[in-house]
């Protein structure tokens, strides 16, 4: 196997000059545990760690390696463990606000071609957390993917009503149905596939997405549990991995996300509805906030039955929360702070 397999393209190429020191070597996280990290190679997986000095660059939590980075690393141990010295900038990524009050971000993965937004059929299916997800990927330039699991579960009116419900709020994306249990859909899956791209899959617990990867490698490879009547799933993915199918894709998965809380900038909420960034091109006001101004284009398309009462109202919604976060920056920045001591702390315990 080769980096290029691994996904290490010519827009990483171009930054490794700068980037790689003599002696070093490259490689992709794979995992990522409290801490410590797996790594891949062109050889295999094997363990590393941050290298103290790696310390004295990170500013954020974001600065940390994350599943689907790419890092330089020294070997040691005959090349059966490394140290991480250098972060590679990223080409894509997918990330979240942090559950709780503090308005922080946390990464989720990094350098994703295409997001696999995971829902059920069954229970699950929700058009609102669907936008919320389309938000968090057009954020991070990540292109979606829509699947929709357990197709088993329901009726085909059952399922045309949800694929309708997906289009008539407007959400272009891609969508596919399929079924772990009778293989319905799996083929199209499959088809998506590229080798040497990387995919991510993202969406709640109890979905079905360790079972679709372990459909993919043809073996009950990684751990499922069947989930309660209600579908609500406990948590059985506990951590992020990076796996590479047998004909060359690399996909990751994700643990269930409970809470999808704020996705982030201003400029996402606009890529996650491009009908309504297209109708406010025609507003009068250019800095309009599409709730009450005089030659507002939004609410004349909503008034006249173009734009659904309810695609506008979640977008109100989410453009609401993601100016919450960008008020809530100077917290952030506070948070950082405390962040940035703990990690100087840190750096004085390597001293002593
Ligand atoms: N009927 C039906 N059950 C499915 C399907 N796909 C998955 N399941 C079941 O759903 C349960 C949960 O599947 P998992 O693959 O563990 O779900 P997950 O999304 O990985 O969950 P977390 O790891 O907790 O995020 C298991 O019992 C699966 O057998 C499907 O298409 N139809
Ligand atoms: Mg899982
Ligand atoms: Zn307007």
């Amino acid at each position: 196997m080769e980096l290029r397999d691994l996904g290490f393209d010519p827009w990483f190429q171009a930054q490794a000059s700068d980037l790689l020191h003599e002696g070093h070597g490259l490689a992709r996280i794979a995992a990522v545990d409290r801490g410590s990290y797996r790594i891949r190679n062109e050889f295999g997986e094997i363990s590393a760690e941050l290298a103290g000095k790696f310390y004295f660059q990170v500013e954020s939590p974001l600065d940390l390696p994350c599943v689907g980075d790419w890092v330089t690393v020294r070997y040691h141990s005959d090349d059966t463990a490394a140290m991480i010295h250098g972060l590679f900038p990223r080409k894509t990524f997918l990330r979240r606000k942090s559950a709780g009050e503090k308005v922080d971000f946390q990464m989720i993965a990094a350098n994703i071609d295409s997001a696999f937004i995971v829902q059920s059929c069954h229970f699950d299916f929700n058009v609102r957390r669907l936008d919320r997800y389309l938000v968090m990927a057009a954020d991070g330039g990540v292109e979606p993917v829509i699947i929709l699991t357990k197709t088993d579960l329901i009726t085909e009116e059952e399922l045309e009503q949800q694929l309708a419900a997906i289009r008539s709020t407007g959400i272009t994306a891609r969508v596919l149905a399929l079924s772990n249990l009778t293989g319905r859909g799996l083929d199209e899956f499959q088809q998506l596939l590229v080798p040497g791209r990387t995919y991510c899959l993202l969406g709640s617990s109890g979905v079905g997405k360790t079972t679709l990867i372990n459909r993919l490698l043809g073996q009950n490879a990684l751990e499922t549990k069947t989930v309660s009547g209600t579908g609500e799933g406990t948590h059985t993915t506990a951590r992020r991995q990076l796996i590479v199918l047998n004909h060359g894709a690399l996909l990751i998965d994700t643990p269930g996300m409970r809470e999808l809380g704020l996705l982030g900038a201003t400029e996402g909420v606009n890529q996650g509805f491009e009908d309504v960034a297209r109708l406010s091109a025609n507003c009068r006001y250019a800095d309009c906030g599409h709730t009450r101004e005089p030659g507002c284009a939004v609410l004349a398309a909503v008034t006249g039955g173009a734009l659904p009462e309810e695609r506008y109202a979640s977008y109100l919604k989410l453009k609401k929360e993601s100016e919450f976060h960008e008020l809530s920056y100077l917290d952030k920045r506070k948070k950082d702070r405390a962040f940035g001591r703990f990690i100087k702390s840190a750096k004085k315990q390597m001293k002593d």
